[in-house]
């Protein structure tokens, strides 16, 4: 089937937020009196904001009501802000830019599909907003990833069937989402640990969509 349209995730795939995630969530974890290491942080990726601190909390073997798990999350976000308001351009990943380019020259549509809240922040930080058609992120979304409801929702929006959209992913969830949504899927990182994608490339450095296509 032709392809017509990709879906990106944002954190891992187009940039590193998940550093300054870690951060944030570090100092969570030290004023609550344990530690959270970057091996723990692993588990956050592509995961929501209040699953991502239940899973620190239960890490630290902390529980807390749900106020106050809110001003927790409200806190930690606060502080990501701060590291997300300085990010530069500098900071998208190697080969985006061109492979968002190759995209458009061949006329296939481009959406986000992201858990993020701040995922329209961190494009307009990037200055990548332009390049995407369609922003379907954790605003707009009421089920977490591997449910597949921000890339159905955005594949909708496209105009264009879940069968003729490749979903770029990082995190395992994001890529079960995708195959739950009958996606062409490709997964970003390591072979091993994103084994159920379709295709697995380490970053976009040197790609072009022929080069994914021929492999799907
Ligand atoms: P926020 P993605 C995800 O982004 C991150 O990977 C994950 O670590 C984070 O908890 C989630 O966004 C929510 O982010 O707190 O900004 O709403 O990979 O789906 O682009
Ligand atoms: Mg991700």
């Amino acid at each position: 089937m032709k392809i017509k349209g990709c879906i990106f995730d944002l954190d891992g795939v187009i940039v590193d937020t998940a550093k300054y995630h870690y951060l944030a969530w570090k100092e969570l974890a030290e004023k609550l009196g344990f530690n959270f290491s970057e091996k723990d942080n692993e588990k956050l990726k592509g995961v929501s904001r209040m699953h991502s601190l239940d899973i620190l909390l239960e890490t630290g073997k902390k529980d807390f009501d749900k106020k106050t798990k809110l001003k927790f999350a409200e806190n930690k976000n606060k502080k990501y802000l701060e590291y997300i308001l300085k990010m530069t351009p500098e900071e998208i990943l190697p080969g985006v830019i061109d492979f968002l380019e190759d995209l458009q020259n061949k006329n296939i549509k481009i959406a986000l599909g992201s858990a993020s809240k701040n995922a329209m922040t961190i494009l307009n930080r990037l200055k990548l907003k332009n390049y995407f058609e369609i922003v379907i992120d954790g605003t707009k979304v009421s089920k977490a990833k591997p449910d597949p409801e921000v890339f159905l929702k955005a594949a909708e929006e496209l105009k264009v069937k879940p069968g003729e959209c490749i979903v770029f992913e990082d995190a395992e969830a994001g890529i079960e989402a995708a195959i739950n949504g009958k996606f062409k899927c490709v997964g970003i990182g390591s072979p091993k640990t994103l084994s159920k994608a379709d295709y697995v490339i380490s970053n976009f450095k040197n790609i072009t969509f022929d080069d994914i296509i021929k492999q799907l």
